[in-house]
């Protein structure tokens, strides 16, 4: 064998059990996880590679992981929550991460230590990424204090939302304090970066006819902000009349809890045209509610809904990964097709079972 490879390891100048060793050694460097003690010392003194790591072990759906994950978590709770979380949505290509950048380059430029994390639901239906490559920030990630991680693929989007809450924890420990959510406004992930944010931006961009046509309604009523973005070259002004219809549709919408009224803007994230503006203008927001204690009611208010969001999903995949109820499940739901059993009966059947199988 060694005669066929003359060039492996084993056949180099130095004495084979030199390099043998010394290969081992590398290779144990690589696979050495650090403890969690020191992971979440490492978090706490804001190093990168701890923090990565943790966010690693978040995401892992290996179970020893997940024990070492909530042990993290636990630790750097108590020195969470001081930052401001912003969440940005908007159809694929609006500018979404050419704002951050811009957006963040401002921030950074005022001292912030920003961490800009990313849900992609696509991931959890093809296994692909809308966002793909262009997560990557190239420019924000070069400024000073500045993480960007994009989501955990391959999961359901209930399991990326856990993670990126559990992931916003680290980020907090370990000294962020600007932490900018990304996610494409195609489904449901902009209701789960909603309820995990304090301020929700929608970008929009100007396109053929109304502005007003194509935006879901439930997703402009959660928007602390509405942005016209792509305000530069031939589309100023149609930017500015749109920004006009927006302002008036907002008007219309009921009143929020935080006493904030939403507002409509335009920005070129290509020009920093308006960054300026909105950075002060969520400032501002953030001044408002931490005055009158929404802020801090609504993050209350976020924290129960995890609580039961996870409850939910934890009992609802405990139920579908039972092999006794997938089997009964299968032969159910054909029976229910063809009439032959009521939805309601069969379900109340299929709990039934389910819960006696666990008692
Ligand atoms: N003219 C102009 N182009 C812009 C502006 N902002 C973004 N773009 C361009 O729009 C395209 C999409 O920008 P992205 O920032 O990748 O958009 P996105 O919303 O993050 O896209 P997805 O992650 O795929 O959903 C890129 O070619 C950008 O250069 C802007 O303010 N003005
Ligand atoms: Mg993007």
């Amino acid at each position: 064998m060694k005669k066929d490879k003359p060039n492996s390891a084993e056949n180099q100048d130095s004495p084979e059990i030199f390099n043998k060793t010394v290969l081992k050694k590398i290779q144990q460097a690589r696979m050495a996880q650090p403890s969690t003690e020191e992971l979440i010392s490492g978090i706490l003194a804001g190093e990168i590679n701890a923090l990565s790591r943790a966010i690693t072990l978040i995401e892992s759906s290996n179970p020893n992981h997940f024990l070492k994950a909530n042990e993290i978590i636990n630790a750097c709770l108590p020195h969470a929550n001081q930052s401001i979380r912003i969440g940005i949505t908007g159809v694929p290509g609006v500018g979404k991460s050419t704002f951050i950048e811009a957006l963040g380059k401002h921030l950074s430029n005022q001292g912030k230590k920003i961490a800009v994390l990313t849900i992609d639901p696509s991931s959890s239906i093809s296994h692909g990424s809308i966002l793909g490559d262009k997560t990557r920030m190239e420019e924000l990630v070069k400024a000073p204090h500045v993480y960007v991680r994009p989501s955990a693929s391959g999961e359901t989007l209930g399991g990326v939302a856990r993670k990126t809450r559990e992931t916003i924890t680290l980020c907090e420990a370990a000294g962020f304090d600007t932490i900018i959510i990304e996610t494409v406004g195609v489904g449901q992930s902009e209701t789960a970066v909603h309820s995990m944010v304090d301020f929700f931006l929608l970008l929009q961009i100007t396109g053929a006819g109304d502005e007003l046509q194509g935006i879901k309604r439930g997703i402009m009523e959660m928007a602390d902000a509405i942005v016209i973005n792509k305000s530069d070259g031939d589309n100023i002004q149609k930017t500015a009349l749109a920004k006009t219809e927006l302002g008036r549709a907002l008007h219309l919408f009921p009143s929020k809890k935080s006493a904030w009224i939403p507002i409509a803007t335009t920005c070129s994230a290509k020009t920093n045209e308006g960054i300026i503006e909105i950075e002060q203008m969520i400032s501002k927001y953030i001044e408002q509610t931490k005055n009158n204690g929404s802020f801090d009611s609504k993050r209350a208010e976020q924290n129960e809904f995890w609580l039961l969001e996870t409850i939910n999903d934890q009992l609802k995949h405990h139920f579908y990964s039972n092999t006794e109820i997938q089997d009964i499940l299968e032969k159910t739901k054909k029976a229910v097709q063809n009439n032959e059993y009521s939805p309601f009966a069969a379900a109340q059947l299929l709990l039934e079972t389910y819960f006696k199988s666990k008692t």
